[in-house]
């Protein structure tokens, strides 16, 4: 089945289809999009929903009644679809207002602006009946350290997203947090650069329990990090509230393309785990495949429709190849034979102490580390089959 359907989930920003190609050196190459065709068109192609930055309906600066209208007609052609909005997110680094960042711009009126425009946006998000709520600081960071307090950032960045949460549980809102690491661009450096120092972030706020991450794949691949292991770290610690699917070739600019074109094999194995969860058991991701991606700058808008059919044909491939290599009973055995799947046994025995290990002669003196240190783990074998099932060849 690699026709897409809503049950499989797949989920786009209004920003990715709607991307006009504008980039550093170039004017836009394509014209503007009507959120109500993108509905529209994403349904007919088998999407489950749609997510959206406050400025991608309702263009910044609009008056009530405007902003009313776009709402209007965006609810009108989700009822006639039967798509649905599970994240929204704000735009808070296009305007120039931005420009030194948002919850941590130098500038303590442009702060408290931030924090209106984004509790205006849950508002709206719940409305819509958005679950996941996403914080990208694409400006919360910068070029110099002679400019930015970082310490002093970081706890006016806890603070903004602390006031969200308490906002929502004043609200009723059933709505989480989710923060979306990325390490440069556009700024020089971006605070919360990656999964890592994100995940340690939310550990010092108020609301911990609220907030989580919107894990990009491109985003860890600048920094040259492997995706998968960031999302088996947000699993191990319940923070996966969502994910952004794309593609990357490596440390260079933000890339964006359709998922599985950049590092396919990184593409399978996350695939893999977000269906399947960990190897040796353990949770899978239950949430929306959200495509954050852009079409070729160079593609009209046959090309746009092509590229995000594109991304959710090419993941649903790599499922069924994901769920031929978990089939397949040569990987169990291997997954067994080499260690892998034990893994997820405790190293202590139930209820033995600490004594009791100091006592057990089998874990030390007697302990055969040269045989131990002899055996090859039989990594390249379970690569190799992991390989075959990509390239459909068992
Ligand atoms: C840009 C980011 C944004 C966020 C949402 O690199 O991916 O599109 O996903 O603000």
């Amino acid at each position: 089945a690699t026709q897409p359907t809503p049950a499989d989930r797949f989920t786009f920003g209004l920003w990715t289809v709607g991307w006009q190609a504008r980039d550093p050196f170039g004017d836009e190459t394509r014209a503007p999009l009507d959120p109500v065709e993108t509905v529209h068109k994403l349904a007919e192609l088998g999407a489950y929903g749609v997510t959206f930055h406050d400025d991608d309906l309702i263009p910044f600066g609009s008056d009530d009644a405007t902003r009313a209208k776009h709402i209007a007609r965006f609810t009108e052609a989700l009822k006639e679809t039967g798509l649905v909005v599970p994240m929204a997110t704000t735009n808070l680094f296009t305007h120039p207002v931005f420009k030194d960042g948002a919850f941590t711009s130098n500038d303590r009126g442009v702060r408290r602006y931030a924090l209106r425009k984004t509790l205006r946006q849950l508002d709206l998000a719940a409305e819509l009946g958005a679950k996941t709520f996403v914080c990208w600081g694409g400006r919360e960071g910068s070029e110099t350290n002679a400019a930015k307090d970082v310490h002093a950032a970081l706890s006016r960045y806890a603070e903004a997203i602390d006031t969200l949460a308490q906002y929502s549980i004043d609200q009723g809102y059933d709505i989480r947090f989710a923060i979306e690491p990325k390490p440069n661009e556009p700024r020089g450096d971006i605070l919360l650069p990656t999964v890592g120092h994100a995940l340690g972030f939310i550990a010092q706020l108020q609301h911990a329990d609220r907030v989580g991450l919107n894990p990009e794949v491109g985003h860890e691949q600048m920094s040259n990090l492997n995706f998968v292991d960031a999302i088996s770290q947000a699993l191990w610690q319940g923070k996966l509230f969502h994910i952004d699917l794309n593609g990357q070739h490596g440390p260079k600019f933000d890339q964006d393309l359709v998922f599985g074109h950049g590092d396919l094999v990184n593409a399978f194995f996350l695939v893999d785990l977000l269906e399947h969860g960990p190897l040796g058991g353990g949770p899978t991701y239950d949430g929306p495949r959200h495509f954050d991606y852009k079409p070729f700058r160079n593609e009209d808008i046959h090309g746009v429709w092509a590229s995000a059919a594109a991304n959710m044909r090419t993941y649903l491939l790599l499922k069924e190849r994901a769920a031929a290599f978990r089939a397949d009973p040569e990987v169990q055995e291997a997954l067994e034979a080499h260690g892998v799947t034990g893994l997820a046994q405790p190293t202590l025995n139930d209820g033995e102490s600490i004594a009791d290990l100091l006592a057990d002669r089998s874990a030390y003196e007697d302990f055969d580390v040269a045989a131990s240190a002899a055996k090859g783990s039989g990594a390249v074998r379970l690569d190799q089959l992991a390989i075959e099932h990509l390239l459909h060849a068992r």
